[in-house]
């Protein structure tokens, strides 16, 4: 028999809720079906190299079934959900062009809006490799009634309610914080629950890995040149060199760091001169969850990413994120080089 001191994430976020300013239980809603969109996406992922959901958007399968992309399906999947919590006004994803309005009655007078990487990390969707989904919760500003508006979203990521990500890897987590520390949860399969597994999640003050796409290398600002070099040299007391991993999915570099301490960087490159990753449903979440477990998460050019007043949803950042003390040598280089 199992001992039954297992908590459910629908049990924290309750037994969690009082703590929290605006408790009316709407954001524990807003958690628990965001669970639920993971979950299905999760049994959607897992089966993924046997059915014939990979592919191109809208072909068509042998059945006369439109197939869909993963990430297509995954955006559906969040998107119905949400608007089934009935408190969430809109949505900002990486999928869609333009913020996506929910108008009816009950999702008009919703008192949030989410920013949401449905599925994030692309190249590796297709052949077995860790994926994510990242989110960010912010109230709305736009009175309620009225149609959400763009100005809900472009708000900075120190006005965010929640954030988190599903890793759909080896295991299924669910990580999240309301700014009360950042917690970890494992689905078991065979019940169907994410199960409390990470109470409190805090990161190393100094790691001993280092995260980019080094064949970006020769586009570097040359403060991250320097840095990797320092990241390469022999020290003892420093426990340098350091291990290079980069798996290309933002959600499976930063989890792993966040647990073994590490740091992650994308910054500025020749070729996506704003840096590649998007300040709204990648940066500002993770950057949440960064701080709350005591990392750090700045642009390189020492502007916290959380203080970063948005100008469109798409924006996209130079991001440095994880163990504090290597987030710090790291825009010492960046200062030092004046890049
Ligand atoms: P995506 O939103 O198209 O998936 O891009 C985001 C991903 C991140 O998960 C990952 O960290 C990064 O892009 C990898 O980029 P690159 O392949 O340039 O190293
Ligand atoms: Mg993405």
């Amino acid at each position: 028999m199992p001992a039954f001191r297992v908590l459910t994430l629908n049990e924290v976020i309750i037994q969690k809720q009082s703590a929290f300013p605006y408790a009316k239980g709407e954001l524990s809603r807003l958690l628990s079906h965001i669970g639920l969109a993971a979950k299905i996406v999760n049994k959607q992922v897992n089966k993924a190299g046997l059915v014939n959901i990979l592919g191109e958007a809208h072909h068509v399968n042998i059945q006369g079934e439109a197939q869909q992309k993963l990430d297509v399906y995954a955006d559906e999947v969040f998107i119905k959900a949400l608007k089934a919590s009935g408190i969430v006004c809109g949505i900002a994803s990486e999928e869609n062009d333009e913020i996506v309005i929910f108008d009816d009655d009950l999702s008009l007078d919703g008192s949030y809006v989410v920013c949401i990487d449905p599925l994030d990390g692309s190249s590796n969707i297709d052949v077995n490799v860790s994926i994510g989904t990242i989110f960010s919760v912010f109230r709305r500003l736009s009175p309620k009634g009225q149609k959400a508006t763009i100005e809900d979203f472009l708000q900075p990521g120190t006005k965010q309610i929640a954030a988190g990500y599903v890793i759909y890897g080896s295991s299924t987590m669910l990580v999240y914080t309301t700014g009360l520390g950042t917690t970890g949860f494992t689905l078991e399969p065979s019940i169907g629950e994410f199960c409390l597994s990470h109470p409190y999640m805090v990161t190393p003050k100094s790691g001993k890995i280092y995260s980019i796409n080094e064949g970006n290398y020769i586009r570097f600002p040359q403060g991250v040149k320097s840095y990797l070099k320092y990241c390469q040299e022999e020290d003892k007391e420093t426990s340098r060199p350091y291990t290079s991993r980069y798996i290309g999915s933002l959600v499976a570099d930063f989890h792993r760091n966040l647990l073994k301490g590490g740091i992650y960087i994308y910054p500025k490159t020749a070729s996506n001169p704003n840096g590649k990753l998007r300040l709204l449903y990648e940066c500002n979440p993770i950057a949440f969850l960064a701080e709350q477990a005591g990392g750090l998460a700045n642009d390189g050019y020492g502007n916290r990413i959380m203080e970063i007043q948005p100008t469109s949803i798409h924006q996209r950042v130079s991001f440095f994120t994880g163990s504090k003390n290597m987030v710090i040598t790291a825009e010492n280089f960046m200062k030092e080089m004046g890049d």
